[in-house]
């Protein structure tokens, strides 16, 4: 291993709080690698930070009338608090928004511009002339040519996750106002990937053994379909601008300047540390590996995009490794903001305050480490009891209880060692090895199974040796068993680090254990002699309850979302009060309902007006039977142009109330009325 490791995790947007998926697919395996690297005395810097460029921001900042600044300082603020209570112990975490990153965003386009690395094109893009704007990615909308379906955006449809360009969408309509956008020449620079190519696929299959099978897939599927040039600029206000001559009033694209990210809050970090430079950790003669963290809809810019950047940059290192995790389900279905159908970080800190190394336990025991892995309560309430409880937790109790009750808390000396002793030690000697080979390999899940079948192997030990059972008539028996126990103990404190932060520290508190490191964990840990402290519980038994209130939770938060995002018809123009004074709107009675030959939608009515009985043909044979109606009060427009319908002339209109599904009512006085009175 080298011993510098520059450690990053991927940036999420700025425009809303962490689920348990971004949890699971970058945080939770960044933070145990990094965990264990600090463990092994590697020289490392772990960043992250927030993304705070791209449309949905803008979009979102103008929908609640504020400046995108103020969103992306709110959700930064929410998503550092939330990750600080999970215990990921990133060292900087950074906002795409500062002035630091917009210098060296600005620096690299500058470098890349001056040494000949883009490609420019006039092109012709849609522009929205209500706004005076061009319509950049997410600021365009229309129906995906591939699925049809009407929501696509300009970069992507949802539905069916084709990537689109804005000019591929069918009935295309601006964002900002609705109207059909207009082609307008535009000039852009452009990432020509196509140059990178050879390289790309010489450089990727090199590394085909050392990355994820997911990962090499996907690039390498990329690279087979060729690559093309990508556009790196925008017509847009919020952003980087573009720093060369013809680059007024464009910025760059978001996915250009966030992975800069990574470096200019490397140097933002670093930046008053007379230790240590940045450029240790990003320089090629600093020797550092660089690792990436992030999910798997981010494969390509981290494995093509990015690296063809450094490449470009002259002096940077590549990265070594990028251990993209597939997508976490809740559930059963795809997490989802505006479903919300999500189990919020924030939320389940605030539910569950004391209980954060058991979400990292769950989460990381489900990883989605080579296809997609689902999050239920049943699961988490079922890890907690039947894993943490029944097995760590109860075997750690177990040597703590009985070394204090038999000898005071003096760990007691080994005598002779029978052959199930021996088994036993020799196994133990091999878990810290197990353990880190599996990180070193970024197989998490398999890296905890070790873990907990090292605790198990010691709740085997205790219960087959019966160390009760013999401390009358044996006690230098006894002595050797918890003084194995205790040596498996210790391991469990040190071993556990990096999986579960707080659990680690009290065992190795309750130990007294402050010495013992990762690269010494073997057979002799805890020495005969050393005093420990008392054993507590490190982790409590949760009541089943807690599966239905969270899915009530849950269930009560979708339910909400879907009233929210029920489509109201959109709000009418002005109209002025002598407009609507011109319509004599009057309380009347049904006094006869019959249907129509050959029109499944229309009865024809005879309503008495107070003025006079008149036949009016309305829409509404599909909600009401004709006999349930006659009788009903209800309110007619009555001096609307008279209009023939199927023959007959309908002098009036009733007015209806109708809601989001089509459904029908009346709109009647609250009680009766007479005919005539006036509705104004
Ligand atoms: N913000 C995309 C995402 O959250 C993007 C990652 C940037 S990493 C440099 O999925
Ligand atoms: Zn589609």
């Amino acid at each position: 291993m080298s011993d510098r490791y520059t450690v990053t995790t991927a940036l999420p947007y700025a425009n809303g709080p962490l689920h348990l998926g971004h949890v699971a697919g970058v945080y939770i395996p960044a933070d145990i690698y990094v965990r264990y690297l600090r463990a092994n005395n590697k020289d490392v810097v772990f960043i992250g930070g927030t993304d705070e460029h791209g449309v949905p921001i803008s979009i979102k900042a103008k929908n609640e009338g504020v400046s995108p600044k103020e969103i992306v300082d709110r959700y930064h603020n929410i998503i550092k608090k939330s990750l600080e209570g999970l215990g990921i112990s990133l060292d900087f975490f950074g906002q795409t928004s500062s002035s630091n990153h917009y210098d060296v965003a600005t620096e690299w386009f500058q470098k890349l511009h001056k040494d000949g690395v883009f490609s420019e094109e006039v092109l012709q893009q849609y522009y929205d002339e209500e706004n005076k704007q061009f319509l950049a990615d997410r600021y365009i909308t229309g129906t995906c040519p591939s699925c049809k379906d009407e929501g696509a955006y300009g970069d992507q449809c949802e539905k069916c996750g084709a990537s689109l360009s804005p000019t591929e969408l069918i009935n295309p309509k601006s964002a900002l106002s609705g109207n059909k956008p207009v082609l307008k020449e535009t000039k852009h620079w452009y990432l020509p990937l196509n140059n990178f190519e050879p390289w790309l696929k010489e450089w990727i299959e090199k590394k085909k053994n050392l990355l994820k099978a997911n990962v090499y897939g996907q690039v390498r599927s990329w690279l087979d379909e060729g690559l093309r040039p990508r556009a790196i600029t925008r017509d847009l206000e919020w952003g980087v601008p573009v720093p060369v001559k013809g680059g007024d009033g464009k910025v760059l694209y978001v996915w250009f300047d966030a992975p800069i990210g990574y470096v200019s809050f490397t140097k933002e970090f670093l930046e008053n540390d007379p230790k240590r430079n940045w450029e240790d950790y990003w320089k090629k003669d600093g020797g550092s590996k660089l690792i990436h963290f992030l999910g798997k809809d981010n494969i390509v810019f981290h494995s093509i995009i990015f690296p063809s950047m450094l490449k470009s940059m002259g002096d940077y290192i590549l990265p070594e490794n990028v251990p993209a995790n597939e997508f976490l389900n809740l559930e059963g279905d795809k997490f989802s903001t505006s479903k919300n159908w999500a189990v919020w970080l924030d939320d389940y800190l605030q539910d569950f305050p004391d209980k954060t190394d058991l979400l990292r336990y769950v989460l990381c025991s489900i990883l989605p480490e080579q296809k997609d892995a689902d999050f239920t309560w049943a699961d988490f309430v079922a890890k907690n009891n039947n894993e943490l409880v029944n097995n760590f937790a109860n075997f750690v109790h177990r040597s703590l209880v009985l070394t204090n009750k038999y000898w005071g808390g003096i760990v007691p000396a080994q005598g002779e060692l029978t052959d199930f002793d021996k088994e036993i030690l020799e196994e133990l000697k091999k878990y810290p090895f197990k353990i880190s080979d599996s990180i070193e390999k970024h197989r998490y899940k398999e890296a905890l199974s070790h873990l907990m079948k090292l605790s198990a192997l010691g709740n085997k030990y205790l219960t087959e040796t019966e160390p009760w059972q013999h401390i009358k008539e044996d006690e230098g028996r006894v002595k050797t068993i918890l003084n194995i126990s205790l040596q498996v103990t210790a391991a469990l404190g040190v071993l556990s680090g990096p999986f579960l932060p707080k659990t680690s520290e009290k065992l190795l508190a309750m130990l007294n254990l402050t010495s013992l490191k990762w690269t010494d964990v073997s057979i002799n840990n805890i020495a005969a002699g050393h005093k420990i402290n008392e054993g507590v519980h490190l982790f409590k038994r949760m009541d089943e309850k807690i599966i239905q209130e969270q899915r009530e939770k849950l269930e009560k938060a979708k339910h909400e979302a879907e009233i929210l995002n029920q489509k109201m018809e959109p709000q009418k123009e002005t109209t002025t009060f002598d407009e609507f004074q011109k319509m004599d709107i009057r309380v009347g009675t049904i006094v006869e309902a019959h249907k129509i030959k050959k029109a499944k939608k229309l009865l024809k009515l005879k309503v008495d007006t107070g003025i006079d009985q008149r036949t009016v043909v309305s829409g509404i044979a599909q909600f009401f039977e004709p006999e349930d109606i006659v009788g009903k009060q209800v309110s007619i427009l009555i001096n609307l142009a008279p209009r023939t319908m199927l023959g007959i002339e309908s002098e009036g209109m009733i007015l209806m109330a109708e809601n989001n599904q089509g459904e029908l009512q009346f709109v009647s006085p609250g009680s009766p009325f007479e005919n005539g009175a006036i509705i104004a």
